[in-house]
């Protein structure tokens, strides 16, 4: 399967990237693509795929702190970008038991205690333990600031209500990263993080949702779901803040993933166009696909660009938003859009399920809408740049 490398001599990247592109490249083509099944039955295909993730030493990369078993004491974004990047080529699946571990449980490795770091961030490197984060709600997904669900102090503990949806690993997960109204102040600055273990009372699943491109995801009711105060992760009213810091990781590897699948998919059309007979020539013969494929590798390219270095700069210690959102905003609408020409250039057979451009073209349309839609990313970018403009 074509695939090319000319990105990993960019000056984003280190030597120890390069050598960890190789050996990723290496385990995925021995370990992954046997989930034929995992449409059927992904909860155990999951858990599956994050057990051998961390049995093989790649969760490492998505927690903090060398003490906690991470590769590091912060989490290297180019490392989880490369990582998720080439897992999404290999398998949808795959990518996400392993952008997940990292989503679950960011909010640990920045603001946990030492006492949640070994009781539950350790677990998750090793593939032990599956978190998960739980931030949208029925009335509140762009907007964070207005979510409903509360949690109110009582004496030694917090007292849950309210619901979370679309979250991802619901049913499946050992614990839940709970952001709540606690009240210190209205909107953004009145939320805080909790974690809430599986099988804690009051905390049900109330619905298991199925999409087009099966994951484990769920609507969460939490009624007096009473949990001690030493759960809660960070300050009283720092939750917002806490959201958005993990979010600033984490976006930038969902357009990683998104460009993982667009190589996918720029891979399978250039063996289509190559031997696809029409007309007394194959498809790549006709200039009409030569623009397709001259649009596709240049949309690759650019989404790339703009995906290292929005985790360059957040491993250098300098702040992404505005970098973080135009890299998830490309990179996803540019990949639905080389999946797109993938899918037209193999006609008939790119509608067939189960085909890889059929499900490419499934896998990628949740990517511009979670972890804040392409539409939030406009927001922020364009305040970002308006703030800058002001402060010129
Ligand atoms: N890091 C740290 N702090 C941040 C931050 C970041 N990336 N972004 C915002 N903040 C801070 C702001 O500085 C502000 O602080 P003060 O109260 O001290 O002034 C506070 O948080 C509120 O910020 P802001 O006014 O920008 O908040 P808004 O309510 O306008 O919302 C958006 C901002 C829309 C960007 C936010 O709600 C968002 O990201 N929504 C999408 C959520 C999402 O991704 N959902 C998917 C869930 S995961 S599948």
């Amino acid at each position: 399967m074509f695939h090319d490398r000319s990105w990993l001599d960019w000056p984003f990247l280190d030597g120890h990237h390069r050598a960890m592109a190789r050996d990723i490249e290496a385990w995925c083509e021995r370990e992954l693509g046997h989930e034929h099944d995992a449409d059927a039955d992904t909860d155990t295909a999951c858990r599956d795929l994050v057990r051998r993730l961390g049995a093989a030493g790649w969760l490492k990369h998505v927690i903090g702190g060398s003490e906690w078993g991470g590769a590091g004491e912060y989490i290297d974004t180019r490392a989880v970008c490369l990582l998720r990047e080439t897992l999404a080529r290999h398998s949808g699946l795959a990518d996400f038991a392993f952008a997940m571990q990292g989503l679950g449980s960011g909010a640990l490795t920045l603001h946990g205690t030492p006492a949640q770091k070994h009781e539950y961030l350790a677990r998750v490197g090793r593939g032990e333990a599956i978190p998960a984060f739980a931030l949208s709600e029925p009335d509140s997904g762009s907007d964070v600031a207005a979510m409903a669900c509360t949690a109110r102090r009582e004496g030694a503990d917090y007292v849950l209500d309210g619901e979370k949806t679309w979250i991802s690993n619901g049913g499946i997960a050992d614990f839940y990263v709970v952001f709540a109204r606690t009240g210190e102040a209205p909107g953004s600055r009145g939320l805080s993080a909790f974690i809430v273990e599986a099988g804690t009372p009051g905390l049900e699943i109330a619905e298991r949702i199925a999409v087009i491109a099966p994951h484990p995801l769920a609507r969460l009711r939490f009624t007096a779901c009473r949990i001690p105060a030493a759960q809660r992760l960070g300050e009283p009213g720092q939750g917002f803040k806490i959201a958005m810091q993990v979010l600033d990781i984490f976006r930038t590897s969902v357009a990683a993933a998104a460009l993982g699948f667009a190589r996918r998919a720029l891979a399978e059309a250039l063996q289509r166009a190559t031997t696809r007979k029409m007309f007394d020539q194959v498809l790549a013969d006709f200039q009409i696909t030569q623009a397709r494929l001259a649009a596709m590798a240049t949309g690759i390219d650019s989404a790339a660009l703009l995906t290292y270095r929005a985790a360059w700069r957040r491993d250098q210690g300098q702040s992404v938003t505005r970098e973080a959102a135009m890299a998830k905003m490309h990179s996803t609408e540019t990949a639905q859009q080389v999946i797109d020409a993938a899918v037209q250039m193999w006609g008939g057979i790119g509608v067939v399920s189960g085909h890889p451009v059929e499900r490419l073209y499934r896998e990628i349309r949740a990517l511009r809408i979670y972890e804040g839609a392409t539409e939030v990313q406009q927001l922020i970018i364009a305040r970002q740049t308006l703030k800058a403009f002001a402060e010129a």
